[in-house]
């Protein structure tokens, strides 16, 4: 055989766990310890985000689903023309039912999210409401090359709620952006839901609250590590962390190392943590509707409408593509 055909060999792709055990080594022995917050939403994760929306401090869900309702007739005005709608981060899809009923033209609805568990309830929802409406949902990371599936029709609308691109550095939104209007090709539309910049004392504790679910939300990454790569972290050893940097306009969330120790991962695999060392679980950046605007522009789409709540906590942005 020629070396030219062993290189067309497909490249198998590492199975789900070898890519969680690579990317939590590669985080954890990183010179500033990160995980990547995708890596939260397990069934319990999903789970404890799913309570995080309901608590009184996290404002984002509920003002997000009170300015959809406000404003659906215009997002039917605008995005009539839409065929089918593909919905990053989904989670429990409970908002794309407001999109859903305000445009009736949709036929194909692609929701794309890690949590398997979370898709398959939320296709079972759409199809029953909507049975003239075809779901093919999509396990995957949604920063990945993506195609959709065959005979999605045209005029496609993107749909990113939640803020959930507050999560992506600012250059990785952009990038992520870049990759949907690529995805989404000629014609298409992305609404996308954007948390806004306040006062510091509101977004601190929207992510440290008196229930102290959210301690438990970010935890849990641990817990995960714990059962599926057989590592023996002690939750008691380590504490919940949220604040705002104001220069980089986000919250970051950190699990705080309270003592000198040592973790096994995998039984081969040591990492040493000294007391007040972190590991930086997550960022949600908040923007000002402006600069949104300038980085949906970098990104090559246009930033035609956006709509604010009446408290200014939270922003909806219809992006269009040439
Ligand atoms: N859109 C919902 C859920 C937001 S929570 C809402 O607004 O309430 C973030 C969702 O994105 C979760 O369901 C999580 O499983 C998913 N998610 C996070 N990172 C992801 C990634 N890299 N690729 C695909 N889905 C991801
Ligand atoms: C999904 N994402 C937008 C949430 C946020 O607000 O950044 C995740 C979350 N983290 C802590 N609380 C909620």
């Amino acid at each position: 055989m020629k070396s030219s055909t062993l290189m067309q060999q497909p490249v198998y792709l590492q199975s789900e766990r070898e890519q969680f055990l690579d990317d939590v080594l590669t985080g954890l022995n990183a010179e500033r310890k990160t995980l990547n917050p995708k890596y939260f939403y397990d069934a319990t994760g999903s789970e404890l985000f799913a309570q995080i929306t309901a608590l009184p401090e996290y404002y984002i869900t509920r003002t997000e689903t009170s300015l959809m309702r406000a404003i659906a007739r215009q997002i039917g005005e605008h995005c009539g023309a839409a065929r089918a709608i593909v919905e990053f981060g989904s989670g429990s899809g409970e908002r794309s039912d407001i999109l859903l009923s305000t445009l009736p033209g949709v036929v194909r609805y692609i929701p794309i999210d890690v949590s398997e568990e979370l898709l398959a309830s939320t296709a079972r929802v759409v199809e029953s409401s909507y049975p003239h409406i075809t779901v093919s949902t999509l396990v995957a990371d949604f920063t990945a090359q993506l195609q959709l599936p065959s005979g999605t029709p045209d005029h496609r609308l993107g749909y990113f709620p939640g803020s959930t691109i507050g999560n992506f550095l600012p250059t990785e939104a952009v990038s992520f952006l870049q990759s949907a209007r690529k995805l989404l090709g000629a014609n298409s539309k992305m609404l996308i839901g954007v948390d806004l910049a306040k006062a510091v004392d509101k977004l601190e504790r929207a992510y440290d609250d008196s229930a102290g679910v959210t301690g438990r939300f970010n935890k849990n990454v641990l817990v995960r590590i714990n059962e599926e790569l057989g590592a023996d972290f002690d939750l008691r050893n380590f504490a919940h962390q949220a604040f705002f940097d104001r220069r980089r306009s986000r919250v970051e969330m950190h699990l705080v190392s309270l003592t000198d120790q040592r973790v096994s991962i995998d039984g081969t695999h040591k990492v040493a943590f000294r007391a007040g060392e972190t590991i930086h679980t997550e960022n949600s950046h908040k923007y000002t509707v402006d600069g949104f605007r300038q980085l949906a522009r970098s990104a090559g789409w246009r930033s035609t409408t956006d709509w604010v709540d009446d408290d200014r906590l939270f922003s909806i942005h219809l992006l269009e593509s040439d």
